[in-house]
């Protein structure tokens, strides 16, 4: 697999000097600093493109240009939106970047209750806790007719959860929520939350596919005319969240949106972190079955417990299998004669990091732990083919 790890661009405190060392031939990044929705100018794509190749490294994949909400919920300026979004997939692709991350998670992206979670070994992971969470949309969002989405004893322990927080911790939970994790391109308040929560109202999961499919009616054609590969990033976690749909998060969730939109462009990032949350996602399976449609991979494990909450653990341990699925990855590469980029998708703050401040999931050391395991993991196996 091409070994990439994501960069946030010069304001990251892990330079590309620490990636290249970590053994990298390429980076995956975005141009974070254009508001969401806007055109990404040639001039601005070029300009970071030499930044990277000066630092001896390859800009490889982009994660993500983001959808704007208006796409997700057809609003006014979906029109426009998808206008702007294919104008900026032909400036990638003139520039040669092809392969373009996004994903189709509405309003929230990627969401933790738990930022500094401390594993046994004193390491810190990110970490998603149900009763917390639970307690967040009842007591903090008080989101009208939440309590119908849970057990009544998943409220109760939420409740239990709640009263033994301080007002500090209920505020910190509030933040690792809305306040965006790296990589999210929005964070709010509870009352814009609440604003976005009704631009949802009428939107079920069926209705939210349809606006995904229209999209992509619009925006692969011109994928396949410049040559780029589209790849989704599957939900995270992969259900629905505060009374939010979700339509990302299984395999039959990925068959549908593929069959919908056939063409060798529309593509996946597959992340097994993501996926993995599920125990019903057969991770393996799920590359022999859509193999042909993955060109960008995130590689992580969860370990997840009896009460439905998970952590990040270490690469190669928890719930997913990584020797089966790199085992997986390398039988299609080689099948097809075609090389994957990958990343370690995320890793624990450990080691120096620990007295720093780093992006959660994203410092450097904890990172390059997981992505010297997967390389070893990787090597072993392809000797043994
Ligand atoms: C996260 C996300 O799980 C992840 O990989 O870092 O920010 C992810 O990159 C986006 O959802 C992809 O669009
Ligand atoms: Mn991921």
């Amino acid at each position: 697999m091409d070994q990439c790890m994501r960069w946030f661009g010069p304001a990251d405190p892990v330079s590309l000097a620490d990636i290249r060392q970590a053994g990298c031939t390429g980076v995956v990044t975005a141009l974070h600093h254009i508001p969401n929705g806007e055109i990404w100018s040639a001039e601005e794509i070029g300009q970071r493109k030499k930044m990277i190749a000066a630092a001896g490294l390859h800009w490889k994949v982009v994660e993500s240009v983001p959808v704007h909400e208006d796409i997700r919920t057809w609003g006014d300026g979906a029109q426009q939106y998808i206008d702007n979004y294919g104008q900026t997939l032909r400036h990638l692709a003139a520039a040669g970047i092809t392969v373009v991350t996004y994903n189709f998670m509405p309003v929230l992206d990627w969401t933790r209750t738990d930022l500094a979670y401390t594993v046994a070994d004193g390491s810190k992971a990110l970490r998603f806790e149900k009763a917390a969470f639970i307690a967040f949309d009842l007591f903090l969002l008080k989101r009208p007719g939440a309590e119908k989405d849970y057990e009544p004893a998943a409220v109760a322990r939420a409740a239990r959860r709640w009263e033994a927080m301080s007002k500090e911790e209920q505020e910190q939970l509030q933040r690792n929520i809305l306040a965006g994790l790296p990589g999210s391109e929005e964070s709010f308040t509870v009352d814009q939350f609440r604003g976005m929560l009704e631009k949802y109202a009428g939107i079920d999961a069926s209705k939210l596919r349809q606006h995904l499919i229209c999209f992509l009616e619009k925006i692969i054609p011109i994928a396949e005319e410049v040559g780029v590969h589209m790849v989704i990033h599957p939900d995270d976690p992969p259900y629905p969240v505060l009374g939010l749909p979700r339509v990302v998060s299984t395999a039959a969730d990925l068959g549908h949106l593929l069959n919908a939109v056939p063409s060798p462009n529309n593509g996946l990032c597959f992340c097994t972190g993501s996926l993995g949350v599920r125990a019903d996602n057969d991770l393996p399976a799920m590359i022999r079955q859509f193999g042909d449609h993955i060109h960008f991979v995130h590689l992580r494990s969860t370990r997840r417990n009896e009460w439905g909450d998970f952590y990040e653990d270490n690469h190669l341990e928890g719930d997913v299998d990584m020797y089966a699925v790199v085992r997986e990855l390398l039988h299609l590469m080689q099948e097809k004669k075609r090389t994957i980029a990958m990343r370690p998708d995320h890793g624990h703050q450990m080691l120096d990091d620990l007295g720093k401040k780093t992006n959660p999931g994203y410092s450097a050391i904890g990172r390059l732990r997981g992505l010297a395991e997967l390389r070893g993991l990787e090597h072993g196996i392809s000797r043994s083919l």
